[in-house]
């Protein structure tokens, strides 16, 4: 198939989280990519300003990783991690808790977020099992939570569109309020203010089903696929502080988080808040090749080890868990991290994008503007009876003037690979600016 394709062409692939006939009848197709930009089929050259979808990292088509990726398909495709094992998962393995934060010292191998979501909430149930509280089965989430489109990550999750279609999903589930507050936040640079106390919700729960029934809270960091809602100054150590007391564990879903996107290796050190559990995938590999990792503390692993040695210890775990070619890709992807400061290059630019995104502020709709890291959002009044149009029209145009961003809901997302220089930061801004001014 050429890179020109026809209507028939489109067809077969039912594309996901895509109004499917209205993208067939004006497709945007991508054929190329190098650093911060694609290629489009028809010779554009497109200003990726969100890293793919959250996990280009360190800009596309780095020859390190490539290279590590071919050499390693080459010379051993593929070998299973049930009862065997090859030397990657293990160097890949060490790696990457030498980045992690601090007691993150084993990681389990998924294939996705959501498959390292579904790991997580199913090692706090185990973990709590193994520990003689078998009672604790109860799982949190929060509204407005994204945790990917797997059973578990569906039912904590609080995106009504992505629970309402799919039954009654697991039982035994409840929800945190959201963060977003606009009427007392909007407009904040980085951290809002207001809305610490909201992490007392968490009582409001214990209280209702008593905190022997609950196993785990889950949250992002950062709730990045409901159009970035920022967590309020205090929010997360407050939300730590009440899981240690009642004996929850706390999951912090890093999927976008992890690797580098607040200026930080991992959002829990942006925060200065120590979770018992992290889920990552996306930025694990750069985007190149699928793979999560679910980073636990030394007291979840060890819980699991007090059994006969030659017993199983979890029975959980993918074909491909720990995959050569995307442990190859991790490993280069963790170099060229490393190499060039990418972990941390973030806090380096952040003054400078949260200056360039707030410079938005009063052109045509806009009702909030937030920033964190190299992530910002800004907020649309709705058109009303017609949600989201606005975001997505925009968006559109923006791509078919140089500029890649994501729409969801009333609001658009930013989060350009982690190599962006300054320039290029004014030209997304300059593109995106005459987009809001002219597509009302
Ligand atoms: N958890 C979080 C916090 C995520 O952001 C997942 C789990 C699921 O990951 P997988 O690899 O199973 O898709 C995600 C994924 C967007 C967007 O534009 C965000 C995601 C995926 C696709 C688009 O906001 N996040």
């Amino acid at each position: 198939m050429s890179a020109k394709l026809t209507t028939n062409d489109l067809e077969p692939f039912w594309m996901p989280f895509t109004a499917n006939r209205q993208y067939k009848k004006a497709p945007r197709l991508l054929v190329s990519a190098e650093r911060t930009h694609y290629t489009t089929d028809d010779g554009r050259r497109v200003l990726d300003g969100t890293s793919g979808l959250w996990c280009v990292n360190a800009g596309h088509c780095r020859p390190k990783i490539v290279e590590a990726i071919r050499k390693q398909v080459g010379e051993l495709d593929f070998a299973g991690s049930f009862q065997m094992g090859h030397p990657k998962a293990f160097e890949c393995a060490s790696k990457l808790v030498n980045i992690a934060p601090p007691g993150f010292d084993h990681v389990f191998f998924t294939n996705s977020g959501s498959e390292s979501v579904e790991t997580a909430l199913k090692m706090a149930l185990a973990y709590h099992r193994a520990k003689g509280n078998a009672a604790k089965v109860r799982l949190i989430g929060r509204e407005r939570g994204y945790h990917g489109v797997n059973f578990g990550g569906t039912s904590v999750g609080g995106i009504a569109n992505n629970r309402k279609w799919f039954g009654s999903l697991l039982s035994g589930v409840d929800h945190l309020r959201h963060t977003h507050d606009l009427v007392r936040n909007a407009f904040s640079r980085g951290e809002p203010e207001h809305g610490a106390e909201l992490a007392d919700d968490l009582e409001r729960l214990v209280a209702l089903h008593d905190a022997s029934t609950i196993a785990a809270v889950i949250v992002e960091p950062v709730a990045c696929s409901t159009g970035v809602l920022i967590p309020p100054k205090g929010y997360l150590k407050r939300l730590a502080a009440i899981c240690a007391k009642h004996d929850i564990l706390l999951i912090f879903d890093e999927v976008i988080t992890a690797f580098g996107r607040l200026g930080t290796p991992f959002g829990a050190d942006y925060f200065g808040v120590s979770p018992d559990i992290i889920t990552t995938a996306k930025g694990i590999t750069n985007g190149t090749i699928p793979m999560g990792a679910v980073f636990v503390k030394t007291k979840i692993y060890d819980a699991f080890m007090s059994g006969a040695e030659e017993a199983i210890d979890l029975f959980h775990g993918y074909t491909y868990s720990g995959h050569p070619v995307a442990c190859a890709a991790c490993i280069a992807t963790l170099e060229t991290y490393q190499e060039e400061g990418l972990l941390t290059r973030a806090a380096e630019l952040a003054p400078y994008w949260e200056d360039a995104v707030h410079a938005l502020k009063g052109l045509p709709h806009i009702i909030d503007i937030r920033n964190i890291g190299l992530i910002g959002a800004i907020e649309f009044d709705p058109i009303p009876g017609e949600p989201g149009k606005l975001a997505h029209t925009r968006f559109v145009e923006a791509f078919k003037r140089g500029l890649l961003v994501r729409a969801t809901g009333d609001i658009i997302a930013l989060s350009p690979p982690l190599i962006i220089e300054k320039k290029e930061i004014d030209q997304l801004f300059d593109i995106l600016s005459s987009v809001l001014k002219t597509v009302n």
